[in-house]
């Protein structure tokens, strides 16, 4: 708590010497001084055991930057204020025609209206694009605040009044615009995406180290770029956000900047109503060692503060809390002078120099240019450390009658008469009619707004939003690099993890292409297997290594450098996805075309960080996801909470990202070269998810020509010795590790005198994607002869009943029933998992071979080609329990 002399008690001389003191130190010898002093005093009450809980985590409610060191506005106030102004209208027009249109399309104006000058000041003086000599700004807004963005585009004239006048209907005629940024919907327009609430800030912080690592490895030259990054004060709630923050600190990333716009309200209320949100983050983020820069008051309070010789006045700001000043911004003048003042006459005399109205229309600082400008000013500044900048604004600033209020955030209509009054207090020179139209206004090329506006961003290196892509194409490696995983293990059984890690080893030590590769693991790398690469490649840190690892003397030492290759992301998979993200979209952020594999436990992929996946693919995002130990029976042992039989079915919600579950070595190699022919070569905008294995076995030699049926999603793996009995026929579709278990029930059903052919299933979701493509195509425009998908075709000729087993919930291999020929039986793994051995739990949820085996003579009996006396025979020989529980809903508890 901030000593005052409002505040002391006068009977406390003791105290008053001491403060006089420290006074007169700080008058003759300066701050540094008086710090020295203070945390010398702090350290012996420390020694002492006395610890102050609440130290120096909060400085008083007011701006951080006094205004003695404000530096003047290097631009125009009044033109800029004047572009600020056009902007909240059409910003606000938009919403309003969307209204008036009767689509119910929806809007904000209350997010953008609050934030206009924080961005208008940004978007003047600060954010700059990449050219020769700068690395280039990131800049992710608020969602909300979109509306704002395009109606400072149609000034520029990048985008037209048709398209605003389309805003969220993206299809209408003459073209329309994304509700939020979308880089998906608009690709030369948004950078990256926001409208999940909480998921900038990781994604923001692992921007701005991704850059240091470029950097720090030569990818990228030394030329600067900040990363800044705008949320709302509510969206701080989201956990993503604080939980990310310490590892900004951490890495020294200068070149982050956060802003909240603290408008003290969320959707439905206040943030913070009984305590104070600024307050609470400023802490927050003083405690994980950010800069912080707060920015309260406008300068209209600087005059108050320079005659509250007592700090009176600043106690007050301290006492009132958010739902206070939230009730200031919708009360008349008189009501807050009396509120404010509260019968102490020493406030009272302070604000006499006041008039009610200016009292009512005193600003915060996030509307006053200088104030923000002092702040973004010094947070560009910043060595070693991240700054987090503190804007206390209005919600709705501007919309009368609904500043502030509760109701601000929904509101996209005003009445007539209201646009004509926001029109006229905006200084737009529109009719009547055309205010209560909500037309746009432009200004004409030539006017004073214009030609300001486009010279400060010629002088910032052009128009923002702008993505702009210019990245080198990477050859794609000859299959023949992965010969090794082509030609099989012989005898030697292996995992497709394993596999995996010699692979990426191969590509690491490609001339072209290995210094692009970016390994990024959560704290698994042991677990994969992956050790080996800590002494070759080098873990990445941005402080190198400051101690002799306790492995220092064995083969695989744990080697931390500057130029490690290595992402070890530590037990945060938030953390990891966002460096997945930031390396998958350096192509287009930097030109740089990093190929990033992430791999992780399968189960801690799409469950756990799902919504960031969804982000990748809406940003476009390149590069492998590698879900590790995958599969609900595979992963022995470890139970609920880490058995995946789900990730493939989650991975075929997101459109561009392609999935496949590979049974072998050269499967995968296969996969792996396609996806970066695909991404780098030709730089299609997809990513992949590949699922591996921790089960060992031996892997075959790849089938001749099976590499297109690889990539399509399945091929004949091995067929079947013919039997005497030709209606005895099978089909057995395995994936992943259960083909393992798919083999073996082959060999099972020969002995029982049925056929089965093996065949390998790498993808259900691309053969049940292409199959739906088809097909819709079929529909929509019946030609004479109709394509038939891929998987119909492979299967074509072909007789007998067909059986899927996978290690994922039945729906993957059902996806692809239309198009099987023939009786179908799917095998899955629905339910929780469990602690078990690999192979009690594959009998567990009946994808054993014994298992699959049944179901193909059980399907054969249906069609008549087995007996009932063979079935009965077999279910005993084959150990079936033909009324055991049904795994999709029981747990080990209903067995006892
Ligand atoms: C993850 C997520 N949850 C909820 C929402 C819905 N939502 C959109 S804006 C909003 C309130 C935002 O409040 P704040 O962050 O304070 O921003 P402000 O509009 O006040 O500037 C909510 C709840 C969302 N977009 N994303
Ligand atoms: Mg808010």
């Amino acid at each position: 708590m901030a000593v005052r002399r409002a505040d002391m008690d006068p009977a406390d001389d003791e105290l008053r010497e001491w403060i006089d003191s420290i006074e007169s130190v700080l008058e003759n010898e300066g701050p540094e001084r008086a710090k020295t002093l203070f945390r010398a005093v702090r350290d012996y009450l420390s020694n002492a055991h006395v610890i102050i809980e609440d130290a120096t985590l909060n400085t008083p409610y007011r701006n951080t930057i006094p205004l003695e060191q404000q530096p003047a506005y290097p631009g125009d106030i009044d033109i800029e204020q004047r572009i600020e102004n056009i902007n909240r209208w059409n910003a606000m027009a938009m919403v309003l025609r969307g209204y008036d249109s009767g689509t119910g399309v929806g809007g904000h104006i209350g997010t953008y209206a609050s934030s206009a000058t924080m961005l208008e000041v940004g978007l003047q003086h600060f954010f700059r694009n990449k050219g020769p000599d700068y690395g280039g700004d990131l800049v992710s807004i608020q969602a909300h605040c979109s509306p704002g963005i395009y109606a400072r585009a149609l000034l520029e004239g990048r985008l037209s009044v048709q398209q605003l006048m389309n805003f969220r209907r993206e299809l209408a005629p003459g073209g329309g615009l994304s509700s939020y940024p979308h880089p998906r919907n608009m690709p030369t327009f948004w950078v990256s995406p926001c409208a999940s609430m909480g998921l900038s800030t990781p994604s923001c912080i692992y921007q701005a180290r991704f850059a240091k690592y470029l950097e720090n490895r030569g990818l990228k030259p030394k030329n600067g770029g900040k990363v800044w990054n705008f949320i709302g004060d509510g969206e701080a709630d989201e956990p993503e956000v604080l939980g990310t923050i310490n590892i900004a600190a951490r890495e020294g990333l200068d070149n982050l900047i956060m802003v909240v716009n603290c408008n003290l309200q969320r959707l439905d209320g206040p943030v913070r109503g009984n305590g104070k949100i600024i307050q609470e983050l400023e802490r927050s983020f003083r405690g994980a060692n950010w800069n912080v820069i707060k920015v309260i008051w406008s300068g209209e309070w600087d005059a108050l503060f320079a005659i509250d010789h007592e700090g009176v006045l600043q106690a007050r700001m301290e006492r009132a809390v958010d739902g206070d000043y939230q009730m200031y911004s919708v009360s008349s003048g008189p009501e807050v002078r009396a509120h404010w003042v509260e019968n102490d006459p020493r406030l009272a005399d302070i604000m006499r120099v006041r008039s009610d109205e200016e009292i009512r229309c005193i600003k915060r600082g996030g509307h006053d240019q200088r104030k923000i400008y002092a702040a973004f000013k010094r947070a560009t500044q910043s060595e070693g450390r991240p700054t987090v900048i503190l804007i206390k604004t209005i919600k709705g600033y501007g919309m009368q009658g609904y500043e502030g209020s509760n109701l601000v955030h929904q509101k996209k209509n005003l009445a007539l008469d209201e646009r004509q009054e926001t029109a006229r207090r905006l200084g737009i020179p529109l009719s009547g009619e055309a205010a209560a139209r909500a037309d746009f206004y432009c200004p004409p090329a030539d006017s004073e707004e214009i030609r300001y506006l486009h010279a400060r961003r010629t002088e910032l290196g052009g128009p923002w939003p702008e993505r702009q892509v210019n990245c080198p194409a990477l050859p794609t490696p000859p299959l023949a690099l992965f010969q090794e995983q082509l030609n099989g293990s012989g005898e030697r059984a292996l995992s497709t993890t394993m596999a995996f890690v010699r692979m990426l080893s191969k590509l690491m030590d490609q001339p072209e292409l290995g210094r692009y590769i970016v390994p990024i693991v959560p704290d698994e790398a042991r677990t994969f297997g992956m050790e080996a690469l800590f002494r070759k490649a080098g873990i990445y840190s941005s402080e190198g290594q400051k101690y002799r690892p306790v492995d220092s003397s064995t083969l695989m030492p744990y080697r931390e450098a500057t130029d490690g290759q290595i992402l070890q992301e530590g037990i945060c998979e938030a953390g990891a996805l966002a460096s997945f993200l930031a390396a998958g979209t350096a192509y287009a952020i930097h030109g740089v075309p990093t190929i990033p594999f992430y791999i992780f436990y399968s189960i801690f992929g799409f469950q756990r960080v799902g919504d960031m996946i969804w982000s990748c693919g809406d940003m476009l995002c390149r590069g492998f996801l590698l879900g590790g130990t995958s599969g609900r029976t595979t992963l022995n042992g470890e139970g609920l909470q880490h058995q995946d039989g789900h990730s493939q079915i989650i991975a075929s919600t997101v459109p561009n990202l392609l999935s496949y579950d590979p049974a072998f070595a050269s499967e995968l190699a296969v996969i792996i070269r396609e996806g970066i022919h695909r991404m780098y070569e030709l730089q299609e905008s997809v990513f992949y998810y590949i699922t591996i294995h921790n089960e060992n076995y031996a892997m075959p030699r790849m089938v001749d020509g099976a590499a297109q049926g690889i990539i399509r999603g399945m091929y004949r793996f091995r067929v079947a010795k013919p039997v005497a009995n030709k209606q005895r026929k099978a089909h057995l579709f395995g994936s992943g590790a259960i083909m393992t278990e798919v083999l073996r029930a082959q060999t099972l059903l020969e002995t029982l005198g049925v056929s089965a052919d093996v065949w390998s299933v790498t993808s259900y979701n691309e053969l049940c994607r292409e199959g739906l493509r088809v097909e819709r195509q079929n529909h929509l425009a019946p030609g004479s002869k109709p394509a038939r998908p891929y998987v119909a075709e492979l299967l074509a000729a072909e007789q007998g009943v067909f059986v899927a087993a996978s290690d994922y919930m039945k729906s993957l291999p059902l996806s692809i029933a239309r198009w099987v020929p023939g009786p179908y039986v799917v095998l899955g793994t629905d339910g929780f998992g469990l602690s078990e051995s690999r192979a009690t739990l594959r009998n567990w949820f009946e994808v054993s071979a014994e298992y699959i085996a049944w179901a193909a003579l059980t399907a054969l009996y249906d069609t008549g080609a087995a007996s009932h006396i063979e079935l009965s025979a077999a279910a005993s020989a084959l150990g079936i329990h033909q009324h055991k529980p049904d795994p999709a809903c029981a747990g080990p508890a209903i067995l006892r």
